[in-house]
C-alpha cells in the first residue's frame, strides 16, 4: 500500500470507529505528546470519542497543547474512568500508537495484545525503526523527523483542516525531535512542515521556549557525561564519545528508572554533539541493556559521509546520520577505548 493509500484508509478506520484510544510511549516527550494531542483533536473533529494515554506523563510538560490536561498519565485511573474490566474492548473500538518505537513502550503491551485478540483495529503513526509487528495498520517512515511530521502529512494528504490548535502540535513535535532544527534529521520536508504550522498561526516562541526547557534530568545527565567524555581523533578528525553500562546504571539509579526508555536519552545526543567545530564527523558509542555496543555517527556541517563507515561496522542509516549495533563491549586498554567483539 502506498503512502497516500495509509492515509486514506487510516482516515476511514478512524471514522468507522465510534471510541478511539490514543497512546503514545512512557515518560512522553514533546513528539509523543504532541502526537496524541493532535490524533486526539483529528478523532474529536471526525465526531468521535477520544481519548488519550500516556503513561508517566509529567503534567508540567507542554501543558499549552490542546486537550493536554485531558491526556491520561495512569493506566489503573484510565480503566476505573470507563469502567475497563477485562479488556481495552469492553470500551474502545480503535487503538492509535503513536510514536512508540516497540510495543514495551506503550506500557501496556499485553492490554493491547489481548485488544487485537478480541477483535480491535490498531493503527500505528511511527518514525522510528519497525521492533514489534502487531498493528493492523502500520504508517510508519523512520526517514522522517518526527511522528508530528507524519501526522502533518497525514492532515495534508486527507485535505484535513490545518487549524491553530494542530499547528501548536505539529511544530512541537517537530521542534522537539529535531532539537530545534540543530539534528540532521530536520529535512527540507521538515522545514515546510514547520513553515505551514507558523502560517497556521503556531505559537513559535512559546513552543521554542518550551522545547528547550524541558529536558529530562536523566537525560541531561546522560548528556553531560558524553560532552565530558568527549574527544577528538585529530588524524581523522573523528569526535568520539564512550558511555558504558556502568555509566548508564549509575546515572538510572539515582532516578530509579528502569532502562526501558534509554534509547530516548541518546536520541538526540549525537546530534547535539555534531555542533562541535573542527571536527568532519561525531560518534556516539554506549552499551545498551542487551549486550550491544550502539554507535551513532553525524556527519558535521561540511564533514565526512558517515553511512560507509556504518556499514563496514554492519549498520546503516544515510550519509549525514547512521548507526550500527555489535555485541559487544567497551573496555579501556591502555588509556585507549576499545570494542571488544563477544562471540554471540
Ligand atoms: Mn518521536
Amino acid at each position: 500500500m502506498d503512502i497516500q493509500a495509509k492515509f486514506t484508509k487510516s482516515l476511514e478506520m478512524m471514522r468507522s470507529a465510534e471510541r478511539i484510544l490514543i497512546i503514545a510511549h512512557l515518560r512522553p516527550d514533546g513528539d509523543a505528546l504532541s502526537s496524541v494531542a493532535a490524533l486526539r483533536v483529528l478523532a474529536i473533529t471526525a465526531g468521535k470519542e477520544a481519548v488519550g494515554f500516556c503513561q508517566d506523563k509529567n503534567q508540567a510538560l507542554f501543558d499549552y497543547l490542546p486537550g493536554f490536561k485531558e491526556i491520561e498519565g495512569d493506566f489503573n485511573a484510565l480503566k476505573d474512568k470507563f469502567g475497563i474490566k477485562e479488556s481495552l474492548r469492553d470500551y474502545f473500538d480503535l487503538l492509535i500508537v503513536a510514536d512508540c518505537g516497540s510495543l514495551a513502550r506503550t506500557a501496556i503491551s499485553a492490554e493491547i495484545i489481548e485488544f487485537k485478540k478480541r477483535g480491535g483495529n490498531i493503527i500505528e503513526f511511527d518514525h522510528h525503526p519497525r521492533i514489534d509487528d502487531y498493528a493492523d495498520l502500520e504508517i510508519r517512515y523512520p526517514e522522517l523527523s518526527s511522528t508530528a511530521e507524519l501526522i502533518y502529512n497525514f492532515i495534508v494528504a486527507n485535505k484535513l483542516s490545518f487549524t491553530r490548535d494542530l499547528a501548536d502540535c505539529i511544530l512541537t513535535g517537530i521542534l522537539t525531535d529535531t532539537g530545534n532544527f540543530l539534528y540532521p534529521s530536520a529535512s527540507d520536508a521538515t522545514m515546510k512542515a514547520a513553515s505551514a504550522a507558523l502560517a497556521a498561526g503556531a505559537h513559535y516562541n512559546k513552543i521554542v521556549s518550551y522545547v528547550l526547557r524541558n529536558k529530562d534530568m536523566v537525560m541531561m545527565k546522560m548528556w553531560g557525561l558524553a560532552l565530558e567524555r568527549l574527544k577528538l581523533n585529530p588524524r581523522y578528525q573523528l569526535a568520539f564519545a564512550v558511555i558504558t553500562r556502568d555509566d548508564i546504571r549509575n546515572i538510572l539509579d539515582q532516578d530509579n528508572l528502569d532502562s526501558a526508555a534509554e534509547s530516548d536519552f541518546f536520541s538526540g545526543l549525537a546530534g547535539f554533539l555534531s555542533n562541535l567545530s573542527g571536527a568532519k564527523a561525531v560518534m556516539l558509542l554506549y552499551e545498551d541493556r542487551r549486550g550491544l555496543v550502539k554507535g551513532s555517527l553525524r556527519s558535521t556541517p561540511n564533514g565526512m559521509l558517515v553511512d560507509k563507515l556504518a556499514r563496514a561496522l554492519g549498520g546503516g542509516g544515510h550519509e549525514r546520520a547512521a548507526g550500527f549495533a555489535l555485541p559487544g563491549k567497551l573496555e579501556l586498554i591502555d588509556n585507549r577505548w576499545m570494542l571488544v567483539c563477544g562471540d554471540n
